[in-house]
């Protein structure tokens, strides 16, 4: 039986760079989660009987809010519901089961990277049709239907059992308990040589994954250890908590810092891998060198080929705009597209449906491909140890390798959290303002080329998105972004993006904040960050 139960509409249900993310807190007080939840379903149009993935990252308040989108996907019209077992599913392998399965869509429980707990974050993200984070028209519409509800439906049903797998009914809906490692473990067998990559790990090659206490644990026991014969004890942290273990699932390098620092010990394994709450970041650190994601972007799509799934070759390579040039002079190289694209994995899908992009990535520790349409730290981890295992050389061999070859782009992240909202952007807009004259204005030895705020023509479907960063492109091809953070949950985060490319092979060995030195002065010159912010440092340097 249907219930229809009285709400009013929440203030602040605007979907940011990667879906609704809020305190728990927030989410726990009454109709919060099933408001947005009834917002999507209002926004979306001919889903009567069809299908609808759900499944979370595991994190605390997961299950509660699973159990009310299953009773309102059946009070709602859809025909079937398929849910990982636990009420887990990794946002890569929800995004394969969507596609898998021809759902209409998918609902996403998850704050990624951001830290769990009662105290923590909670957040909630819809999925279209072809497995991806739904376009801006879509959270656009979801946004409006959040500020006009007045009722939500409800199925007056019992909870289903999340932990076995197997099919029961609400009503004229079926609910099937999945197991959510099986069918995204089938697809990583077709896509990689897993025959040439046990015979790496059988020779001695030694990796150490780090699931951060998150959803990826299950993915990486079960691929790297049971099917590609990794040692035991490789895959670390490999029981989701709904904490995290307390910890932040985030795989950089101040909070990934065991791993880093064992990375760079004398004992160190060949291989080290992380990824993020949701399991769709990655980290790739090699013996003694940590590769940035932009590098890894360029370096996969260098060697894709290696792989059977990307045999034949790229179509062409997409990257958000603030993730380094690297990818672009490999795109130039092997003569196929390139694209720049706003922050977010949502201004991919279009690209990836169109066949005009196979791999794309993001400077902040994304990167992923067309065989789903979402970002999947465990297709990287594969796909460099498929290569690896095909090239038998070293991290740091094939890392030095390329920059000889294509030239190095130093590359550091600069985040400011939790900034009090009206200076970051007071920041942003004084930004703003001088861009006209900013050009031709020099730093020291740096000279002002151009500056913009950056703006994506979609050239698929021609929609516009606006004020997507703030870039100031220096003479000689260095670059400094500023964009405030859609992800946060407290105040706001400020983020500088430094680039600097640097061709002369003598000069690849310098440490990136040093080689960086002169672009960081210039952004606190021209942004006067200090002022603006009152903050002295920042708090992740990646
Ligand atoms: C951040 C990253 C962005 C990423 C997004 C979601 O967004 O910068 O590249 O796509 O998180 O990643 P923002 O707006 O805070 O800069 V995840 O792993 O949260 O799904
Ligand atoms: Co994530």
């Amino acid at each position: 039986m249907t219930q229809t139960i009285a709400t009013t509409p929440f203030d602040d249900q605007k979907p940011g760079t990667s879906g609704l993310r809020k305190k728990v807190k927030r989410f726990q007080q009454t109709n919060y989660a099933q408001n947005f939840l009834q917002a999507i379903f209002n926004s979306l149009e001919g889903f009567a009987g069809s299908a609808l993935v759900i499944g979370g990252d595991g994190r605390f308040y997961n299950r509660e809010v699973i159990q009310s989108a299953i009773k309102m996907a059946a009070a709602n019209g859809f025909g079937r519901v398929l849910v990982g077992k636990g009420g887990i599913l990794s946002t890569p392998a929800a995004s394969h089961v969507i596609r898998k399965h021809s759902a209409f869509g998918g609902i996403i429980l998850s704050a990624s990277h951001n830290p769990g707990g009662p105290d923590g974050d909670f957040g909630i993200k819809y999925n279209i049709g072809n497995g991806g984070p739904a376009p801006e028209k879509i959270t656009e519409a979801i946004f409006r239907q959040t500020s006009s509800l007045t009722s939500y439906r409800i199925a007056d049903a019992a909870d289903i059992d999340l932990d076995r797998i197997g099919t029961s009914d609400i009503g004229d809906m079926q609910v099937e308990v999945i197991d959510p490692v099986a069918d995204y473990a089938e697809l990583m067998q077709q896509l990689f040589d897993f025959d040439a990559i046990r015979a790496l790990l059988r020779s001695g090659f030694r990796i150490v994954f780090d699931a951060m206490h998150a959803v990826t644990g299950p993915y990486a026991k079960e691929i790297l250890e049971r099917q590609l014969g990794a040692a035991a004890g490789s895959v670390r942290n490999f029981v989701p908590e709904p904490d995290f273990g307390g910890h932040h699932p985030d795989p950089n390098l101040v909070h990934a810092k065991a791993l880093y620092d064992l990375m760079m010990s004398a004992d160190a394994p060949d291989f080290g891998a992380a990824s993020d709450g949701d399991g769709d970041r990655n980290l790739i650190i090699g013996k003694g060198i940590f590769v940035t994601p932009s590098d890894s972007l360029a370096l996969l799509a260098a060697n894709a080929h290696l792989a059977p799934g990307y045999a034949k070759g790229l179509a062409g390579i997409a990257r958000s705009m603030p993730t380094s040039a690297a990818a672009d002079r490999v795109a130039e190289k092997l003569g196929i597209g390139m694209f720049e694209t706003p922050t977010g994995w949502k201004f991919f899908g279009n690209l990836l449906d169109a066949g005009k992009a196979t791999i794309c990535g993001e400077e902040s520790a994304g990167t992923g491909s067309d065989h789903v349409r979402e970002k999947d730290g465990l297709w990287a981890v594969l796909l460099w140890l498929n290569i690896l295992a095909r090239r038998g050389e070293s991290v740091q061999e094939i890392v030095t390798g390329h920059w000889s070859e294509y030239g190095r782009n130093y590359y550091s992240r600069h985040d400011y959290e939790e900034v009090d909202i009206e200076a970051a952007e007071a920041l942003v807009g004084s930004l703003r303002k001088r861009l006209p004259e900013l050009p031709g204005q020099s730093i020291g030895d740096l000279t002002i080329a151009a500056a913009d705020d950056f703006s994506y023509l979609d050239p698929v479907d021609g929609s516009r998105s606006d004020h997507q960063g703030i870039r100031i492109l220096f003479d000689g091809g260095s670059r400094l972004v500023f964009r405030l953070s859609g992800t946060g949950t407290a105040g706001a985060t400020i983020r500088l993006y430094v680039e600097r490319y640097e061709p002369d092979t003598t000069r690849h060995g310098i440490e990136t904040q040093d080689a960086l030195a002169d672009l960081i002065g210039a952004a606190e010159k021209i942004a006067g960050i200090v002022k603006h912010t009152g903050r002295a440092a920042p708090t992740v340097i990646t």
